[in-house]
């Protein structure tokens, strides 16, 4: 991103055309970063509560005064047990500075309760790790050259631009493109092929497409017996998925099935882009799995255009030095709890107790926006509200978190600071060079805890640490040279280009795997709430919903932007015409959407977006942005993937009535 200045303030903000994995481009929202850091509802001052518990009402205090009276709390809690203060951040930044380094120090050196980050992507990343021993894959670049692409559970256009713009190069040059997602995408459109699945069933698919590539021997036995372990096992269970079968739980047809097998039995190269919308479900585990294995089958590997990528930020774990960022050992020999993150909902309501621990007495919270984005908001809400729960919020703006807080403080945007980033989409480590001076009162995240840090008397040096001193020591100087990462903006990790064609997976062996200690042989596994796993709640809540993220917003971030909200109009629940004439639900009007966990009300929008049987609840709106002070999490639940600890935001049976 490169930003323009005149006179202290930045006037212009565009992709960086030499940047070889962006090319140029920047996507809507982040092109508008300028409104919002300029936004005039930033928070920039330090704010206390001045009303009831989560009126949102506070008053400006002085930094000394905050932080001081933070102190003070946090002391309090952690004199009796410091596992009842609770850290809980994500994705806002993912800065490896302004994310988890003086942050993690403090909370380390604090004894804090540690947080399991769950919330995106833990089910895919597990899963990964038990087949090929790290979250990697195959270089973005090269799906430029694919001859057939699988986009399985992603809306690129909307969330990965750039490597829509790869894909788009390779259907130029005459490769297939197939959707697999129960949504008609902006990105399915575009495609040759559209597979619209129930949710929850792409480990049911994959092994119809298993099964035939075995019945039909379009299988490369010789990158099988060669790198990888527990074939035969695999094969067998493949073997009971004929098209039928898969067909039937997947809601398609049996001969799309028997199409799209063909396809990757024979076009060379073949390539999987997966993503992270389809493991949000039970079962989202041993999906990525059985789909992981796919490439093996047919030996996609051997072509550097081959192959599977869903994340592969694995490859930056030997560049990274996330020891000296975070510095675990400030633990001693302490080990305190981890929380679930994706079960705050719960945990912030549970009294002391011998499996838990003590009650959650202190919440400090940064990059993140619990109450609107983990799942069953209604539970997250009655936890945040309690009068003996002490709440610190690091922010830009007074969220619907925020609104909650105690104290409420004035953390800089990314063009106010320095940081560090690696990717999960391209192997391209950047910089992040502020571009402006903090606005207002504004500092860096990691200010801020250097600052607490000093008032709860933390006199290890490490504490004193200045961002650029973090940055320096951010990767490991024989993988990214940090001059050059300055001189540039970004390092290109020195990485081989068909990673895996000769089998060298990251496993301990270097053999894929089927056959996991502890998980067994993958298997489909049915989604919690589905007409066929839960038929007695799918009488009462017939409709699966999933809820992808809105095109214009990132999570919950820029909802608040005016000119992003004038594109997605108002929050919207997208329904079949078959199921909306069944309901007497017109296009337009405003809908109740419901099941036992709460009710949700917005507009609806009858759209063959959706398919029969499924409705789609776009975006994480801000709930005080909604119609009721809800949004779509008041209808999510708790409940965790199969695999890695995950939400199962998809997984979630509702009704829908007209108001
Ligand atoms: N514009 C925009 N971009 C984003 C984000 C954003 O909020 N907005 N979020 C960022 C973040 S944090 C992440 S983790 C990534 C997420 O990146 P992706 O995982 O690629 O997310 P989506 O593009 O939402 O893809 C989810 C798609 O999966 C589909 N889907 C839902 N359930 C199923 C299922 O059971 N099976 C299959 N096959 N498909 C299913 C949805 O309809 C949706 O189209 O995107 C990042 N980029
Ligand atoms: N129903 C449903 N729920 C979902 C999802 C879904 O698809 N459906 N997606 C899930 C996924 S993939 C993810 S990753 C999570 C994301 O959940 P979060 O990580 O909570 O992401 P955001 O909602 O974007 O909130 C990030 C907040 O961090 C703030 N922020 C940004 N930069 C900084 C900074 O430098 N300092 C400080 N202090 N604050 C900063 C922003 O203002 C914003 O309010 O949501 C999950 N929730
Ligand atoms: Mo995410």
């Amino acid at each position: 991103m490169q930003v323009t200045v005149q006179a202290g303030r930045v006037v212009r903000i565009a992709g960086d055309a030499a940047h070889p994995p962006t090319d140029g481009a920047l996507c809507t929202k982040v092109s508008r970063y300028a409104e919002r850091s300029y936004h005039a509802e930033r928070v920039l001052h330090p704010l206390k509560r001045c009303g009831p518990k989560g009126a949102g009402r506070f008053e400006r205090v002085g930094w000394d005064e905050a932080l001081e009276d933070i102190a003070t709390r946090l002391k309090a809690v952690a004199a009796r047990d410091a596992q009842a203060v609770l850290p809980y951040s994500y994705a806002g930044t993912m800065g490896m500075l302004q994310g988890e380094s003086m942050a993690a120090r403090f909370f380390h050196k604090l004894g804090a309760s540690r947080l399991d980050r769950t919330i995106c992507s833990m089910a895919g990343t597990e899963a990964l790790i038990a087949t090929y021993g790290g979250k990697v894959g195959m270089l973005v670049e090269h799906f430029a050259e694919s001859r057939l692409i699988l986009i399985w559970g992603s809306n690129s256009i909307a969330s990965n631009l750039h490597f829509w713009r790869l894909a788009q190069q390779a259907k130029r040059d005459g490769a297939k493109l197939v959707c697999i997602d129960p949504r008609r995408t902006e990105t399915a459109d575009k495609c040759h092929e559209h597979l619209a699945l129930l949710p929850g069933t792409d480990g049911a698919l994959a092994l119809g497409l298993m099964h035939e590539l075995v019945v039909n021997d379009w299988l490369d036995h010789d990158y099988l017996q060669r790198h990888v372990d527990g074939w035969p096992a695999l094969r067998d269970r493949a073997l009971q998925w004929p098209p039928e079968r898969a067909a039937e739980v997947c809601g398609l047809d049996a001969e799309a099935i028997r199409q799209l097998a063909r396809d990757y039995g024979s076009i060379r190269p073949a390539a999987i882009r997966l993503n992270y919308g389809m493991q949000r479900v039970h079962g989202g585990g041993s999906a990525v799995r059985l789909i992981a294995l796919l490439p093996c089958l047919v030996g996609a590997w051997r072509h550097r255009a081959g192959g599977l990528l869903l994340s592969g930020s694995g490859w930056f774990g030997p560049a990274r030095d996330d020891f000296a960022m975070q510095r675990p050992d400030l633990l001693g020999g302490r080990r305190p709890r981890l929380i679930n993150m994706s079960t705050i909902g719960d945990d912030l309501n549970r009294e002391a107790a011998p499996d838990f621990g003590p009650k959650i007495e202190a919440l400090v919270v940064y990059n993140s926006n619990p109450l609107a984005v983990a799942p069953q908001s209604r539970r997250v809400a009655q936890g945040l509200v309690r009068e003996d729960l002490f709440t610190v919020v690091l922010e830009h703006f007074l969220t619907d978190t925020a609104d909650m807080a105690d104290y409420v403080l004035p953390a800089t945007t990314q063009l106010e600071h320095l940081d560090v980033h690696t990717s999960y989409g391209h192997t391209y480590a950047m910089i992040n060079e502020p571009a402006i001076a903090p606005l207002g009162e504004a500092k860096p995240n990691t200010q801020i805890f250097r600052e607490l840090a000093q008032r709860l008397g933390f006199t290890d040096p490490c504490f004193t640490d200045s961002d650029e001193t973090l940055a320096r020591a951010a990767f490991k100087p024989e993988w990214v040279d940090f001059e050059q990462l300055r001189r540039v903006g970004w390092v290109k990790l020195n990485l081989p280009e068909a990673p895996f064609a000769e089998g060298r997976f990251l496993t301990p062996n270097g053999r894929a795997q089927i056959d996991v200690p502890g998980l067994g042989v993958p298997d489909h596994v049915p989604n919690y709430e589905s007409r066929q796993s839960s038929p007695d709640l799918a009488q009462r809540y017939p409709l699966a919903m999933i809820s992808p993220p809105a095109r214009n917003f990132l999570n919950s971030s820029f909802v608040n932007l005016k000119s992003l909200r004038d594109i997605e109009g108002e929050p919207l629940l997208e329904m079949h015409p078959d199921d909306a004439a069944a309901r007497g639900i017109a296009s337009g009007s405003l809908v109740r959407i419901f099941n036992d966990r709460g009710s949700y009300r917005c507009n609806c929008r009858v759209s063959e977006r959706a398919r029969p049987g499924v409705v789609n609840g776009m975006g994480i709106w801000w709930r005080k942005l909604g119609r009721d002070g809800s949004n779509v999490n008041e209808l999510t639940h708790q409940r965790l993937t199969d695999i890695g600890r995950a939400p199962s935001f998809y997984d979630c049976l509702v009704e829908v009535e007209t108001e």
